[in-house]
């Protein structure tokens, strides 16, 4: 039996909500399809949203991944408003958009830590499967990839919020993400959603070394916060990952580009500057989303006549 589903942006959801709402999506919609990424340590399915209009093969693939950290709630509900975006706006540029590119959406990858920020720990971080000590759970997902592991900005204590795992992709979450995106054969573009502190992050976290196409991700960064201040003023600030904010290693970010070498990469910081951090107010989703969504639409603009 369908449950009744969420219909706004005015609350956050749960998982069961978000999935459902996915589920219900794809049953509707003939260019919309649920992806699996597989299943979590305490045996959740990791659900994502496949959308491509008019079913086109070849399309360049573009990822939005949702929180990789569970108390980061803004994350998942700015990546289901815009995945809602993509297939309901009547905004021609939108929709023009919507239809260029192949969208692989996980608004939740850590399923467990984000299950338990509900029912136990709202400021939980890491995923939740047990390590040598047996009172700390979890690793830090976004310390777990197989890139310049554990090499800075991470720690070996499985009590600490930061510790990288017991060896690289540990965690079944990261593990199976990183074979599912190994796989695909047209990833252009990576979103990475973080909270807080407003920023526009781009690679590297494992070093504060310039590489790359760091220059051209810059100068259209710039130009994205352009369009996402112009909508309420919420100012944010942009650099690589380990100048703007602090060494980071074994980070989704890094791998998507050292090991995948994926054009494209950002990781955002959202909202807001730490009046509320991690509880950002449900009433600041839909603004979140709207001018998180201008930057995006920049970036892809900029981006594609590079
Ligand atoms: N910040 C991110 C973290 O994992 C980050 C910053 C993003 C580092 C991308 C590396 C790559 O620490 C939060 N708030 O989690
Ligand atoms: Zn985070």
């Amino acid at each position: 039996s369908r449950r009744a589903l969420p219909l706004d942006w005015t609350r956050y959801w749960t998982l069961e909500e978000i999935h459902s709402w996915m589920e219900s999506i794809a049953a509707e919609n003939s260019n919309a399809s649920i992806i699996s990424v597989g299943t979590s340590y305490e045996g959740r399915n990791i659900l994502g949203l496949k959308l491509n209009i008019g079913n086109v093969s070849g399309k360049k693939q573009i990822i939005f991944e949702g929180t990789i950290h569970a108390r980061e709630w803004i994350s998942g509900a700015t990546v289901t408003w815009m995945l809602n975006e993509l297939l309901t706006s009547t905004d021609p540029e939108v929709q023009q958009l919507a239809a260029t590119y192949e969208w692989i959406i996980v608004p939740v990858l850590n399923v467990d830590g984000f299950v338990y920020t509900w029912t136990n720990d709202r400021f939980w971080r890491k995923t939740r499967r047990p390590t040598a000590n047996l009172l700390c759970r979890g690793a830090d997902p976004n310390r777990n990839w197989d890139n310049n592991f554990n090499r800075g900005g991470s720690s070996s204590n499985p009590c600490s919020d930061l510790y990288a795992g017991d060896y690289p992709f540990s965690e079944p979450e990261t593990k199976q993400f990183s074979e599912f995106i190994a796989n695909l054969t047209n990833l252009v573009g990576y979103f990475d959603f973080h909270a807080y502190g407003q920023l526009l992050m781009l690679p590297y976290g494992f070093t504060t070394e310039i590489l790359e196409n760091y220059d051209e991700l810059y100068e259209i960064g710039t130009i994205a916060l352009e369009s996402l201040s112009a909508k309420f003023g919420t100012q944010y600030r942009i650099g690589s990952i380990a100048n703007i904010i602090y060494i980071a290693s074994g980070s989704s970010l890094d791998w998507l580009k050292y090991e995948f070498k994926t054009n494209v990469t950002y990781a955002y910081e959202l909202r807001d500057q730490g009046r509320y951090g991690f509880a950002l107010p449900a009433d600041q989703i839909i603004d979140t989303a709207i001018e998180t969504f201008e930057s995006i639409k920049t970036i892809l603009k900029e981006a594609q006549i590079r």
